[in-house]
């Protein structure tokens, strides 16, 4: 992050001269060791703002010339990155050329154009807050202030809610921002907010919700006064002044609005200071400032369940306690609304006292402490953000903390969601979803939020697949207790007799209370996975080891116990093949033990093809195989593998691994996705060199098919040459005991299946293994008269009564 900052050291030695000392503002980095066996100096010395150089591990302090003479006085050694924080600033606010903010584009001026480097001055906010009102009459009030500050201004306030102009029954929400003068940012990002609710209202049901079941309440900026006084030092944005404009006498001035509130005020010296020009000034008495006379007064006079005040920067989701090193006795509550809030922004969750700095006089422990709110300080952007993050930050930090908000909002009413959901077999109980079988689906619910839902919560299971018929779709949810959870008792669907194994059974899940639904997604696998053909190169089953048309000179496909070859230090063709050990074969390109160089893929591609295979009696099939490809060490070439159904006359692609890849990795696809499922299947591999300048080296190997049909399947596998030994896959359940029958056709070519058993003959017996795959070797018939036949295969299974067939299988014999 800093390095971002460094370079610019150099820039700026210029202090203006209308700035007092206490006004120019310094990024010192001090080593953390400096503070070793001082633990609390970082606080007493009225630090302010601490963040930490995630290079470098120092802290990065803001310091102006007190407090850089208290870090002297102290003996702190520190190094100065940037001599001019504001002019450093200000030159990365460029409000030029910004494109259209997805919300607030239609204001005068639009979103992150505001005339401040991009922010909205304080005139500009009371302009946008009107044009809000102007624009949706119905969903905000008229701005109004909540007080005077010492300056004379108004401390705006809106209220967004449907009937907004009445006092409704709904949970409060209170959002505001700019205690701190330079910290903008947070007054962007609660505009934002707004703006998200009021143009998204008809459009997303969550905005909906939320403006109709939550009063949200938002002071863009509690400190006017400074705000004013940043713009008019520095017009061009980049201010630092942080505090109100409170005049100490003296030639000083400020209260820090963050120590001045009437809770622990002034409980010690490290967490605020009774020293007038500190930076962490708390005031001569608690509430001693207007301006925090009139916040503790508006939030004496309503109920804000959940309560954000917006600072900058840290990446922090701070909640109480700030006065001492303890945590609230509702704690649990904290870290789970916080852990929820901060899933996009990613912003790190605790009281300041533990992961920054103790602060007494705060915000959130007023509102904790005195009305029981649940209450944040978040600190918005990183340590390169800054105080001003550059003008091109202003949206993304603003949306960064969108989901915070609207879970901060939820969470202030009923908030539930789904936790989890579960899904039973009602069946046989094998744990697999077979066709004829139901299932159970099963939701924890719980309520994130501080109040319990309205009756007419509902649970409701719906699925639009045609195997699916839901049998009970719908349970009604009681009152769940803020911060708890119920478990639904299982909504069920019945899974059709007719149902392919392999497919899967979509459905949804929808929680609705008060008016707002929320869809969660799941489905259901159909069938045990069982495999259907299991090839492993360690017999060759008929692959055509390249074709006519391959360009490679050397390399050529080949298979064998392959011979690793390196290349400075890299493997070039694998040292083994990947089939778990006594396999040792696989197909691989050039075997010949030479060189790297002399045995890789050279001059162009070489092909491997695989035998043709059945899938046409089968449900949805899965295909899987172990590949190599090393591209070394230009990776500017291509291992293109393609798949066909009608046994190579056209492709289509399922991978192309492109760049280096030189380990056995085992890839799968969803064969119906890519094309239908037909008696014709194949693969091609091709690996090609081109250009010829790097060493090219593939290898395939663990061919697998697994399908998901419950009732026993059959392919053969392999060349019908005559002689020849072709593969009979079986499946069926562990245990069973078949019969392989066979017949040869009468007429030549691939005719209709024998209508019955009658005129087989028994080739083979056998037990189906725990694989549920028993693949039997078959050999071909010898005798010339049978080229031209088909021979058929079907298996029998069980000795019992009910004997379940598989389909028939067939070959040509060649
Ligand atoms: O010091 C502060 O007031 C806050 N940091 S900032 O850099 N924005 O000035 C932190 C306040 C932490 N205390 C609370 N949880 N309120
Ligand atoms: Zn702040
Ligand atoms: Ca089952
Ligand atoms: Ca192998």
């Amino acid at each position: 992050m800093l390095h971002l900052i460094a370079p610019l050291v150099v820039l700026a030695q210029t202090p203006t001269a209308t700035t007092a000392p206490l006004e120019h503002y310094r990024l010192v980095h001090v080593a953390p060791s400096e503070f070793a066996g001082r633990p609390r100096l970082l606080s007493a010395l009225g630090f302010d703002h601490v963040a930490q150089d995630a290079a470098s591990g120092a802290l990065e302090l803001t310091a102006n010339e007190e407090q850089l003479g208290e870090l002297n006085a102290n003996h702190v050694t520190y190094t100065v990155v940037i001599e001019d924080m504001a002019s450093w600033y200000a030159a990365r606010l460029t409000p030029a050329a910004q494109v259209a903010p997805q919300f607030g584009a239609w204001l005068s001026p639009p979103f992150a154009t505001g005339s401040l480097g991009g922010y909205f001055t304080f005139a500009e906010v009371a302009s946008v807050l009107d044009q809000i009102h102007v624009a949706y009459p119905t969903l905000t009030t008229a701005k109004a202030s909540i007080g005077t500050t010492l300056e004379g201004r108004s401390m705006w306030m809106i209220k967004l809610s449907d009937n907004p102009g009445i006092d409704e029954n709904e949970p409060e929400v209170r959002i505001d921002s700019m205690h701190h003068a330079r910290e903008p940012e947070g007054m962007q990002s609660s505009l934002w907010f707004m703006l998200y609710l009021l143009e998204s209202y008809s459009t997303d049901p969550l905005a909906k919700y939320l403006l109709d079941n939550r009063e949200l309440f938002f002071i863009p900026v509690v400190n006017p006064d400074g705000y004013v006084y940043n713009q008019t030092t520095n017009p061009g944005g980049g201010g630092m002044w942080r505090k109100n404009r409170r005049d100490n006498g003296g030639g000083v001035f400020g209260v820090d609005l963050n120590r001045n509130y009437n809770d622990h005020w002034g409980w010690d010296n490290t967490g605020s200071s009774p020293t007038t020009s500190s930076e962490t000034y708390r005031g001569t008495s608690a509430a001693s400032e207007p301006e925090i006379q009139a916040m503790q007064a508006f939030i004496q006079g309503r109920q804000f369940q959940t309560a954000l005040s917006l600072h900058t920067y840290s990446n922090l989701w701070l909640y109480p306690y700030g006065y001492a090193q303890i945590y609230p006795a509702n704690n649990a509550q904290y870290v789970e609304v916080s852990n929820l809030a901060t899933v996009i922004n990613h912003y790190q969750v605790g009281p300041p006292a533990f992961i920054l700095y103790l602060a007494n006089g705060v915000t959130c422990d007023y509102d904790h402490d005195v009305k029981g709110s649940l209450a944040w300080t978040p600190e918005i952007g990183s340590s390169s953000d800054g105080f001003w993050p550059p003008t091109g930050r202003i949206v993304p930090l603003a949306s960064e903390n969108l989901l915070a908000l609207q879970r901060t909002t939820l969470a202030a009413g009923a908030w539930l969601r789904v936790l989890s959901k579960t899904t039973t077999e009602i069946g046989d109980g094998d744990g697999f979803y077979e066709p004829g079988e139901s299932a159970g689906v099963t939701a924890t619910v719980r309520n994130s939020g501080r109040f319990a839902n309205l009756p007419g919560t509902t649970l409701t299971l719906a699925s639009s697949s045609p195997y699916a018929t839901v049998t009970n779709g719908n349970y009604g949810l009681g009152a769940v207790a803020s911060f708890n959870q119920v478990t639904s008792s299982p909504l069920t669907l019945a899974i059709a007799a007719n149902t392919p194994g392999g497919v899967s059974i979509d459905y949804t899940l929808t929680l609705a209370y008060e008016g707002w639904s929320q869809v969660e997604s799941g489905s259901i696998g159909i069938g045990q996975p069982t495999p259907f053909l299991v090839d492993d190169a360690e017999f060759d089953w008929g692959w055509s080891k390249g074709v006519a048309g391959d360009t490679a000179v050397s390399g050529l496909w080949t298979r064998g116990a392959p011979i690793g070859t390196n290349s400075s230090g890299q493997p070039a063709s694998p040292s083994a093949d990947n089939t778990p050990a006594p396999g040792v074969q696989c197909f691989l390109t050039g075997n010949a033990g030479g060189g790297a160089g002399t045995d890789d893929v050279d001059g162009g591609s070489t092909t491997l093809l695989s035998p043709i295979f059945d899938l046409s009696h089968c449900g949805p099939a899965t295909l899987s195989y172990a590949r190599w490809f090393a591209d070394l060490t230009v990776a500017d070439d291509t291992f293109a593998v393609s798949i066909s159904n009608n046994g190579g006359q056209s492709w289509l692609p399922l991978e192309n691994v492109v760049g280096n890849a030189n380990s056995w990795t085992t890839v799968s696809f969803d064969v119906p996705s890519f094309l239908p499922q037909t008696a014709n299947m194949r693969l091609r591999f091709v690996a090609s060199d081109a250009p010829n300048n790097s060493l090219v080296e593939a290898a395939v190997d663990d061919l697998q098919i697994v399908i998901y049909d419950s009732a026993p399947r059959l392919n053969l596998y392999g060349k019908p040459t005559l002689g020849s030994t072709v593969l009979a896959n079986v499946t069926g359940p562990a245990g069973t005991p078949f019969v392989l029958r066979a017949t040869i056709s009468s007429t030549g070519g691939a005719t209709a299946p024998p209508a019955s058993l009658a005129n087989t003959r028994v080739v083979a017996t056998g037990t189906i293994p725990a694989t549920r795959l028993a693949s039997v070797p078959i050999s071909m018939t010898s005798r010339p008269a049978a080229v031209g036949h088909t021979f058929w295969l079907r298996a029998v299974l069980g000795n019992g009564a009910s004997k379940p067939s598989s389909n028939w299988a067939s070959l040509l014999v060649q």
